[in-house]
């Protein structure tokens, strides 16, 4: 029978109604905070295209960590800012890196508190690019293989909890899997940056962590933003090769995708809210165009609604601030 036997509004009447009939909610649990590790010593510089971002030497980690432990965020990615960048972005898999640096340092100060290290080249080549170069100028993806390899079990032995492999080379979750198993971290999993778009999106991050390609661009290997089948293609061969996690990023422009992937599988799926959705509602809110407090709350559930797990958002401290 329709109206007026059925009022959907009465659901809606009052916050305590609305709250016992919510279909999705928000938990710190669910959120990952990418912070950015600077080599340079004594630092901690707000990145200006993303306010309320800061680039953190060693020093000011505890810190951090102390306020993500409180607030119940379920853990730390952490991007890696070196001194020096070399062509094969050696950084990313010597022992002393910033970020297996980083680790080690947080496993002692704070055991407890997760560790996700994204694993790729870029933050440490010369050129910018997520891998090695070819006399050409292109990423020699199996070349690349073998350094993300390294990189993992240099970031495995550092203490990371959970290796996220960003780079979009083919097979490296296949050859990430089969390093780590080598040496002694079979019991470590692999959250795969599986459908990774070639976005307009990741501008304020290359910012942060000086990652721009000096020439080129990302579009030989990160995804085309038209694609989608090709998303559950490239998360089918992330599965067979390993991988314990998938990812779909960017997040907003892509719920698409988001629901698609968790509609075809039962892993665990995170989303990575980006850099350039950060900036603008941070840009926005700060004009005082929107209500930050509710359009990230609605943009995180918006994700959740869609299917994610995991939430990787630079709003995580605020967003766990506003829950609690
Ligand atoms: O917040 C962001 O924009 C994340 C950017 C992301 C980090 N994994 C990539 C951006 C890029 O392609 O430059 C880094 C690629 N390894």
């Amino acid at each position: 029978m329709p109206f007026p036997s059925h009022r959907p509004r009465r659901l809606r009447r009052t916050p305590a109604l609305r709250r016992l009939v919510r279909e999705t909610t928000l938990s710190p649990s669910q959120f990952i905070y990418p912070i950015f590790v600077t080599e340079e010593a004594d630092t901690r510089r707000e990145i200006s295209s993303m306010p309320g971002q800061f680039q953190l030497s060693l020093e000011h980690l505890s810190l951090l960590a102390d306020r993500a432990s409180e607030l119940g965020i379920g853990g730390l990615l952490l991007f890696g800012i070196p001194l020096e960048k070399d062509p094969l972005g050696t950084g990313a898999y010597t022992e002393d890196g910033i970020v297996q640096r980083a680790c080690e340092a947080l496993k002692r100060s704070h055991p407890d508190l997760l560790l996700v290290t994204d694993l790729c080249l870029c933050e440490y080549t010369s050129h910018g690019h997520c891998g090695e170069l070819d006399e050409a100028g292109c990423v020699r993806n199996d070349e690349t293989l073998k350094l993300l390899a390294k990189g993992a079990v240099a970031q495995a032995r550092a203490g990371a909890d959970v290796i996220a492999p960003s780079d979009m080379m083919d097979g490296r979750v296949g050859a990430i899997r089969r390093a780590l198993d080598d040496d002694g971290f079979s019991h470590l999993p692999i959250m795969s940056y599986a459908a990774k778009y070639a976005s307009a999106f990741y501008g304020p991050f290359r910012d942060a962590a000086g990652s721009t390609p000096q020439f080129g661009d990302r579009q030989a290997y990160q995804m085309d933003p038209g694609n989608a089948r090709e998303a559950i293609r490239e998360m089918e061969l992330d599965v067979e090769e390993g991988a314990d996690m998938l990812m779909v990023k960017p997040g907003l422009a892509y719920l698409d995708i988001l629901h698609e992937a968790r509609r075809r599988f039962d892993l665990p799926l995170a989303v990575y809210n980006v850099s350039g959705e950060y900036a603008m509602v941070k840009a926005a809110a700060r004009n005082g165009w929107l209500d930050e407090r509710r359009i990230v709350l609605e943009t995180l559930t918006a994700m959740r609604r869609a299917g994610a797990d995991i939430l990787i958002t630079y709003h995580a401290l605020e967003a766990a601030e506003w829950l609690t």
